[in-house]
């Protein structure tokens, strides 16, 4: 018998992610505060094992295993500690894989919580997108023990290429915003170039041509460079939650003493084009930056 997986967050990561571990033969209870949904889910899977959890305490008391992924920060302690939150149902003896990305603090804070009810819990972010999210081959950045990602292995490989153990809790959520950093900072320095040869009145497609044979070859280069080409960006990393993450890095800069100065201007440059988005663009539309101006 597999164990119960309670899922909470049906948003573009999380809905591809709970489809995986039903296939994979998992009993979900699922929760997703637009209940709408939870519905369409568990309409779609009807052949699987799922369940429409009442609340996320409720969600959680059913669950072996809880996963969360969740916008950022102040969703995560709502969906916790809200009205009816999943803390106060998680099980002494379960296990709790948060995979949203959050402050390390949070996560530290979750592992003091889950520490006291007797929870095993991991800080376990992923990259990869909306792509690796349905192929289930995402890249989760643990932080926790040992001994409960064994215990949480069976679950997260049905979503993931690669589980990289990164040190104790907040080890994940650190590296991760590190990560996106990078990602961040890629993504604006290619937007900024493409700017310049364009407007200098070079085709954008030549730099791109040139740079996949150099040494600033990247797989930003394949995913997003043809979005900037075409300027169309359904959004398979939202450029709000980017926006979110170099905040977070920012604030884990500051706590740590240390500046950013790259991530503290490529921050205003996503901060601008978020202002003046009416939809919900990929962070490639960082690009937009230079149209507007
Ligand atoms: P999405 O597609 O924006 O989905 C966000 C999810 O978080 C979605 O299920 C939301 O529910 C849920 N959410 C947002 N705010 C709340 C509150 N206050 N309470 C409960 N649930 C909430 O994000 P992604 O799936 O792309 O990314 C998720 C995380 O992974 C994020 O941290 C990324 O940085 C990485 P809704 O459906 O809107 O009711």
């Amino acid at each position: 018998m597999k164990p119960t997986v309670g899922f909470i967050g049906l948003g573009l990561m999380g809905t591809p992610m709970c489809r995986n571990l039903l296939k994979a033969g998992f009993p979900v209870v699922v929760w997703n505060r637009t209940r709408e949904k939870t519905e369409e889910l568990a309409r779609e899977n009807a052949q699987f094992d799922v369940k429409v959890g009442t609340n996320p305490r409720e969600t959680a008391a059913k669950a072996d295993v809880l996963i969360t992924i969740v916008s950022d920060p102040p969703a995560l302690e709502e969906v916790l500690w809200g009205r009816d939150g999943a803390m106060e149902g998680l099980r002494r003896g379960s296990t709790y894989i948060d995979s949203s990305t959050v402050s390390p603090a949070l996560a530290r804070k979750i592992g003091a919580a889950c520490t006291e009810r007797g929870v095993g819990f991991l800080d376990a972010p992923v990259t990869g997108g909306t792509w690796g999210a349905e192929k289930g081959e995402l890249v989760f950045m643990v932080g926790g023990e040992k001994e409960v990602l064994e215990r949480a292995k069976p679950a997260l490989q049905t979503m993931a290429k690669h589980i990289f153990l990164l040190g104790p809790t907040g080890a994940g959520q650190t590296v991760k915003l590190a990560m996106n950093l990078i990602l961040a900072l890629q993504v604006d320095a290619l937007a900024e170039a493409l700017a310049l040869v364009t407007t200098a009145g070079v085709p954008g497609e030549r730099l791109i041509e040139v740079l996949q044979s150099s040494m600033a070859r990247a797989g930003v280069l394949d995913v997003k460079a043809p979005l900037m080409l075409k300027n169309e960006f359904p959004p398979s990393f939202p450029l709000r939650l980017m926006h979110k993450d170099i905040a977070l890095a920012l604030d884990l800069a500051k706590q740590h003493a240390i500046t950013l100065p790259a991530a503290a201007a490529a921050y205003s440059t996503y901060d601008a084009v978020k202002k003046s988005s009416t939809d919900d663009p990929d962070f490639a539309a960082v690009a937009r930056f230079w149209k507007k101006s």
